[in-house]
Parts: C-alpha cells; structure tokens; sequence
C-alpha cells in the first residue's frame, strides 16, 4: 500500500453517489468501526450510503457512533459501488452478497490474507492490525480529516482487533495511529469499557460454564472448551454471547493452541483456533474448510461435538509434530 496506490484507490472509490458497506457475519468491532467510519465520510461528502451487516450490531458495539444507522438487509441493487470491509471473501458477509455483487463497481478494504481477489478496488494490507489501521492510512493519504465521530469508529477497530493493544498485531505504528486517534477525540477508556466490560450476566455465565469444561491433550500442549447447545439453551444466550470466551482458554498458561468447540445447532459445530509460539492454526482451519489469520483462525464441523473434538485436537497434534 504506497501512497499512490492509496490515492489512485481512493478516487476511484469517490466516483460512485450511491454505496453499500458490508461487514462480515458475526461482527466485530473492527468490522462495524471500519465501516461506520467509511460510511461517516462518505456522508459527509453527499453520498448516498448503506452499512450492511446481516448479523445486525452486538450490544457491546451499539456504543459506537452511527451504529443505529446500521441494517440487515436491503431489496436495493441499484448501488455504484459495494465495498467489502474487514471480510477475506464475498461469503463471510452472508446475503449481502448479491447487493455487493450487484453494484456496478466492488471493492474490498481489508486486513486478512487475501482469500481470493475480490473487489476491482483493492485496498488490503495483511500486515495491518486491523482494518481501521488501513482506513487510518487511506484517509492519511488522501488529506482526508478525521473528526471525533470517524476517531471513535476508527479506535474502536484498533482496539477490538489488537485485544486492546496486547495481540502480536500491535506495531510501533499502531500505537501512534492509537495516540492520533485519540488527539481526535477518541476515548480509549470509553470504548475498552464498552467492547470489554459490558459482558451480559448470561453471557458471564456461559463464559463460567465453558471454563468449567476446560480438558486438554496428554501432552498439555492443547486446550479446548466446549459449550454445548444445551448450555445456550438453559441460559437463554446467543451465539454472540460466546464471542470472547477463546481469549479466556488462550489465556491459560502452558498451552499452545486453544480451542473453543460449540454447538450452534445439533451436528453444526462452530470451532474458533488459537494459537501461541508460531503453531499456524489456519492452516488446520483450512483443512476443514476454515481460515483467516495465522494465530486466530475458525473453522466449522458438520458432526457432533465428540467427533469434532477427537478430529481437531488429532489434526492439531498431527501439525505440531510435522
Ligand atoms: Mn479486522
């Protein structure tokens, strides 16, 4: 990402009036900042401009500015330009697809390993730590002013992708784009508060059952947890509830990868993979159908939990020996 690419990228994602904005399934903070930041600007210009994200907005991201102006789900194909945001491929962002795909123009804004070439626009930086920190260089590049709005959008990424500046993702660089952000305006305190400490009490309690299930392998070198349907079900939690709870397995001391197996629905098994010292989970994501970064990946199982746990703690032991 030179600067002339940021600027030659730029003007041609200014030549459409009318947008759409996706965000990935299961937003994060980084998803929806990215893309309510885009969208502020944009507005800003006169622009006709939609965030899509078909897994609505979390309750711990509602916080954010704009976010009420979020929808999850439009008829319209009538858009210049679809953008990607913080979404490796046209799948991550559901039955938004077809409006994206629709446009007359795409574009992808992103920080993942390119999964394919999405997008006639491409702004993608895999060695950002999110995709606010690419948003930060394109409207750097371009003269573009950040105000107070867009800064709170933007740090809300930084912050949510970096685990609030402690994943190995956190550069020199982002901190100083982190310093800037909040010269803006942005509070850093405000938004770790509301992405990290506003957990709902079932989600709490859900978060108490999966540790209680904590098992590892002989070797101590994987660590897994489990919520089964079940638990969902007895404390009325949602799939959004389960978010964070990988961090607090990742967080044990010992392990190198953690594991959280659970079941969305009977036989649906949805798997989320970290890793610590170098073990690259997303190449054991992809051998079942999943990805996205070296050191956090997903992936899915369609079996039950017992299966899904017995084949991906073996591919995992099978990797760390090769
Ligand atoms: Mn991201």
């Amino acid at each position: 990402m030179t600067k002339n690419n940021l600027k030659e990228s730029w003007s041609k994602l200014l030549a459409g009036h009318s947008y759409i904005l996706a965000c990935h399934q299961r937003p994060d903070g980084d998803t929806l900042g990215s893309a309510l930041a885009l969208a502020h600007m944009l507005r800003r210009m006169g622009k006709d401009v939609v965030v899509i994200s078909e897994d609505g907005v979390p309750e711990n991201y509602t916080f954010i500015p704009e976010s009420e102006t979020v929808i999850s789900q439009t008829d319209r194909r009538d858009f210049d330009i679809g953008v990607l945001v913080d979404s490796e491929g046209i799948k991550r962002i559901g039955t938004a697809g077809e409006a994206i795909s629709s446009a007359k123009s795409t574009a992808c804004i992103d920080h993942h390993v390119p999964n394919g070439e999405f997008g006639d626009i491409r702004v993608v930086d895999k060695t950002l730590s999110s995709t606010a920190e690419v948003m930060v260089e394109l409207f750097d590049a371009n003269d573009v002013e950040i105000d107070k709005t867009a800064a709170t959008q933007l740090l809300t990424g930084l912050i949510s992708d970096t685990g609030a500046f402690r994943f190995a993702n956190t550069t020199s660089r982002t901190f100083e784009i982190a310093a800037y952000l909040q010269s803006l305006g942005a509070k850093p305190s405000i938004i770790a508060r509301e992405v990290y400490e506003s957990r709902p009490l079932r989600a709490a309690k859900l978060l108490g059952r999966a540790l209680m299930s904590l098992e590892t392998d002989k070797s101590g070198r994987v660590l897994w947890a489990t919520i089964t349907g079940n638990d969902l079900a007895e404390l009325g939690a949602t799939d959004a509830d389960t978010d964070s709870i990988v961090n607090h397995v990742t967080a044990v001391k010992g392990p190198k990868v953690a594991i959280l197996f659970r079941e969305a629905r009977p036989d649906s098994i949805r798997i989320s993979l970290r890793s610590r010292d170098g073990v690259d989970v997303n190449q054991i994501a992809k051998v079942f159908g999943g990805g996205v970064h070296v050191a956090a990946a997903g992936c899915h199982y369609d079996g039950s939990l017992e299966d899904a746990k017995r084949d991906v703690v073996a591919e995992v032991l099978k990797w760390m020996e090769s």
